[in-house]
């Protein structure tokens, strides 16, 4: 008897029923009828599938590719693009019987290829049908391996050429000393770990953590792909508190994290500040090339971010295809002062380490850029359209939107060894405007850092505009007319007044805004500035304050917030955000924010070590607090710099 088999196509035929046979070979063949119809349904779906892709995706050929890396991506290459637009132009108007004898050739070619490559399809399709089930799983398996034996080969280093390694001083343990300080601190170790081992159980993957649903958290920040950024904005911090094997952890996860980087839209400055920042101090923390590798692989995509008009950078990038955009509620397509502002530290690192001059150039162009510019009241608007250079709303504030450039107009002459005068020159006019046009004292006494909203003064300060006593008191040392007192002052009453708003609120954790108007002082109003999401602006300040006078009062606040994160925030899956400070029964936001991990924490841990602890003079923190040593380059000139001057 004939063994019933699933026939392929071009196989044997389907035996045909003798009259009068039992009705069990009737359903065998009746199976094999059903199975053979099933076979032809996918057949064609596949044919037709390849058919799809032959025409609609996208043509390799306008694309340059990237050698680096673990996956190959493809950035597109703006003059072959223009080129091929400019060829297609001339097919279609092209004028003579030649050209037209030529377009019939190309279109006859054309359909020979798609013709050999339906054959071709065909045929491989039918051959695959004909493997028994176990074959194709061991072609499967093959496949794979092929796939990871040529990732690993992919991200075999590609060795960077050999730079002096900046004088890293500090990389210690920081003992405070007395038993009181070291229990505190190991009390925010602790929390690091919670941190730390939620985001390992629950969060592993994705870029942040909702700790009371227990699962990963993503934002657009950081690219539509779920597996995007990772926990490279959070390294440094493990090193730091010596977390071994939560540093492996780390690396694994740096590794895999990589694969994925695919059709991503990221913000510019969040990857930079978080994700390049954090791998570059990785890297000067553990001397591991790895990491100074992703860093400059992840900078590489960021680039054709600068294609504009102006050389001003987009807010946003795809990493796949590097076509670039601002986000849709800034001033009239304007990119923002604090994201183009915020790239110079690790931007002269990258051009320190890899030689390549373009990182360097870029950043240095945007300086020259705003230095030609107009400013109103001498004072920097948040918003400048990249195609045009003028200027958006004019809106000035040392809180969000504004912040981090004038803190990188700072550390960018602190990094340099105090040699980029133009850098410390920009920073000073700035602070000179700031403080005319939008520091005062409340009636009730507080300095405080409003919001210049169209030659009008909001009397409205934000959690993020508390960093600001923290870069006052970091610029004091080499302020003009020795106003360096008056600086370290200025610093110590910010950070009093930000001690307030936290001090006023029944959690005792501060609000993300609060306003000094009608009777109000340092307490938020409306109902959306109440929340608390576990922001480091007002520690960051405590800890630059503690290490410039040593007055105890900055831990003694430091240590505040330790109690209060710790008991109004700590939940068994991590810590998460409130919704309401003033509330004695809040809600959580159920986010733990990676700067809580990157940056409050830390500085929680710089506040109570000692000052031996990766010192000011040796060491530069970039806005997401990731420590990057100064660069003492005595006669090295940096490539791109000559032309520059
Ligand atoms: C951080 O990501 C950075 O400090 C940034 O410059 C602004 N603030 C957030 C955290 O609040």
């Amino acid at each position: 008897m004939t063994t019933p088999a699933l026939l392929p196509l071009s196989g044997r035929r389907i035996p045909t029923l003798s009259p009068g046979a039992s009705s069990f070979p009737h359903h065998r063949a009746t199976l094999r009828l059903s199975e053979k119809f099933i076979l032809l349904l996918i057949l064609s779906a596949f044919i037709t599938l390849c058919f799809g892709a032959f025409f609609f995706l996208p043509d390799n050929s306008k694309h340059k590719r990237f050698d680096f890396g673990l996956e190959d991506v493809l950035i597109p290459h703006i003059e072959t693009e223009k080129e091929a637009r400019h060829g297609s132009r001339q097919v279609i108007h092209g004028v003579g019987a030649h050209d037209e004898h030529r377009h019939r050739e190309e279109e006859e070619s054309l359909r020979d290829k798609i013709r050999a490559d339906h054959e071709r399809v065909l045929q491989e399709a039918k051959e695959k049908l004909r493997k028994s089930k176990e074959e194709l799983k061991a072609e499967i398996q093959t496949a794979k391996a092929k796939v990871s034996e040529d990732l690993k080969k992919k991200d075999g280093p590609k060795p960077l050429p050999p730079v002096p390694m900046p004088k890293l001083v500090g990389v210690n343990d920081g003992d405070p000393g007395d038993p009181d300080t070291k229990e505190k601190r190991d009390k925010i170790r602790e929390m690091m770990k919670h941190a730390w081992d939620s985001y390992r159980q629950y969060g592993w993957g994705h870029n942040e953590l909702k700790p009371l649903a227990k699962k990963g958290h993503s934002t657009n920040i950081f690219g539509n792909s779920q597996l995007t950024g990772r926990v490279y904005f959070c390294l440094c911090t493990l090193f730091m508190l010596s977390l071994k094997n939560e540093q492996k952890d780390g690396l694994i996860l740096l590794h895999f994290s990589f694969l994925f980087l695919q059709n991503a839209e990221v913000s510019v400055f969040e990857v930079n500040i978080r994700f390049i920042g954090g791998l570059l101090a990785a890297y000067y923390l553990s001397g591991q090339e790895v990491f100074k590798l992703k860093a400059v692989q992840l900078a590489e995509k960021l680039l054709p971010a600068f294609n504009t008009p102006t050389g001003i950078p987009w807010a946003m990038v795809n990493l796949k295809s590097g076509v670039g955009r601002n986000w849709g509620w800034a001033s009239g397509g304007s990119s923002i002062l604090a994201e183009f502002g915020t790239l110079h530290m690790e931007f002269v690192h990258l051009t320190y380490l890899t030689g390549n001059p373009a990182y360097y150039q870029k950043v240095m162009h945007i300086r020259k850029l705003l230095a030609k510019m107009d400013r109103p009241n001498g004072l920097y608007p948040n918003y400048l359209n990249p195609r045009t250079g003028r200027w958006g709303q004019h809106h000035t504030s040392v809180g969000g939107l504004g912040d981090s450039f004038y803190e990188y107009l700072l550390k960018a002459w602190l990094m340099s060894d105090k040699t980029d005068a133009e850098a410390r020159k920009t920073y000073d006019d700035a602070i000179e405007a700031i403080e005319r046009h939008l520091i005062r004292k409340s009636n009730g006494g507080l300095t405080f850092i409003g919001e210049w909203k169209n030659g009008h003064l909001e009397r409205k300060m934000g959690h993020l505009t508390c960093f600001a006593g923290g870069m006052f008191a970091l610029g004091a040392d080499g302020s003009p007319d020795d106003k360096a007192g008056h600086y370290l002052q200025l610093g110590a009453e910010i950070a009093h007044t930000c001690h307030e708003s936290y001090d006023r609120t029944v959690l005792k954790l501060g609000p993300e805004a609060f306003k000094f108007d009608s009777g109000l002082e340092a307490v938020a109003v409306r109902q959306n500035e109440k929340y608390y999401i576990l922001r480091p602006e007002v520690i960051e300040t405590y800890w630059y304050m503690w290490r410039f006078t040593h007055d105890p009062k900055y831990r003694q606040w430091g240590w505040e917030a330790v109690q209060a994160i710790d008991k109004h925030c700590r939940v068994s899956g991590g810590f998460s955000g409130v919704k309401d400070v003033y509330s004695s029964n809040p809600t959580y936001d159920d986010v733990q924010q990676s700067f809580f991990l990157a940056e409050t924490l830390k500085y929680l841990y710089l506040l109570f070590s000692s000052d031996e602890l990766l010192p000011l003079e040796n060491w530069v923190f970039n806005t997401e607090a990731h420590p990057l040593p100064v660069l003492h380059l005595g006669n090295i000139t940096l490539p791109g710099s000559e032309s520059q001057r």
